[in-house]
């Protein structure tokens, strides 16, 4: 097989779920960590739970990995503090291993919500000003920070992933412009893994969707054709549907629902 090691972090999650069945073929021994426990090691796998938070046990969860798929973190808006251990703390001792190791290449699970401020109206690529969303997005806008400045000052590869909505099926009308499939999804990343010389790359993830927002040609090199699109769920989500109110932020701004997500902080 093409790789001996993997590690998968955030196996426990939505697309660390999928992904674990689907990455099997790449590598001898797929390790797979996340803070909660998952199902039991099957064969080829190893499982290993570990808090990205935790620096030592981030060091010793790299040992004889030859490429990390991070797809650890929080994955969703909430209190800074909480973002800030696993998706900041977290990833820099993510980093820190993977340089310390010689570990040559990160695929980093970041997200579509780094310009969820830029309107609908506007298509945007890879080397747009960051208009993050949220948090959630800053703390991704970090990842992308942190891995570009790894790859400049060691040599680290990685390639940012900005997911729109990777679901088994787009569960509203955004996501029939934001929509990735898992095949896609799975896809995007063997292209990630198997591309010779990616050095920093930016790519966003996305499906063949009827409307698009990212413009993706700065990542041609990684030769991603997805041949899923949400045209066939289009019928679920008609047009002039509440989504569709300009009068709605949700619907005026690439992040949607983000734009009012989060905790409200009382004091
Ligand atoms: C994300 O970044 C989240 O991780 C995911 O849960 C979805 O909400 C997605 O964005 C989205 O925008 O649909």
């Amino acid at each position: 097989k093409p790789f001996h090691r993997l590690l998968l972090t955030g196996a426990g999650g939505g697309l660390g779920t999928m992904l674990r069945e689907r990455i099997k073929p790449w590598a001898d021994v797929v390790r797979l960590s996340d803070i909660k426990d998952i199902a039991p090691a099957g064969p080829g796998e190893e499982v290993v739970r570990c808090d990205l938070g935790d620096r030592a046990a981030v060091m010793a969860l790299t040992e004889g990995v030859d490429a990390v798929l991070h797809f650890g973190g929080v994955s969703v808006e909430d209190t800074f503090e909480t973002i800030m251990h696993a998706n900041i703390l977290g990833l820099h001792h993510l980093y820190e291993a993977v340089h310390k190791r010689g570990i040559k290449r990160v695929i980093y699970a970041s997200s579509s919500h780094v310009v969820g401020y830029y309107p609908t109206t506007q298509v945007v690529d890879a080397n747009v000003p960051l208009r993050p969303d949220g948090i959630y997005g800053v703390s991704k806008c970090f990842g992308e920070a942190l891995s570009r400045y790894y790859f400049d000052r060691f040599g680290i590869e990685t390639v940012c992933l900005r997911i729109g909505s990777s679901f088994g099926e787009p569960r509203n009308a955004r996501m029939l412009v934001t929509f990735l499939a898992y095949d896609d999804l799975v896809e995007l990343v063997r292209c990630a893994l198997f591309t010779p010389r990616v050095g920093h790359t930016i790519t966003y993830g996305v499906s063949d969707n009827p409307v698009r927002w990212w413009d993706n040609r700065a990542a041609a090199h990684l030769g991603f054709e997805p041949r899923h699109s949400a045209r066939a769920f289009a019928d679920r989500f008609p047009a002039g549907g509440a989504w569709s109110d300009a009068g709605d932020i949700t619907a005026v701004y690439q992040g949607g629902p983000f734009l009012t997500a989060g905790p409200i902080y009382e004091d």
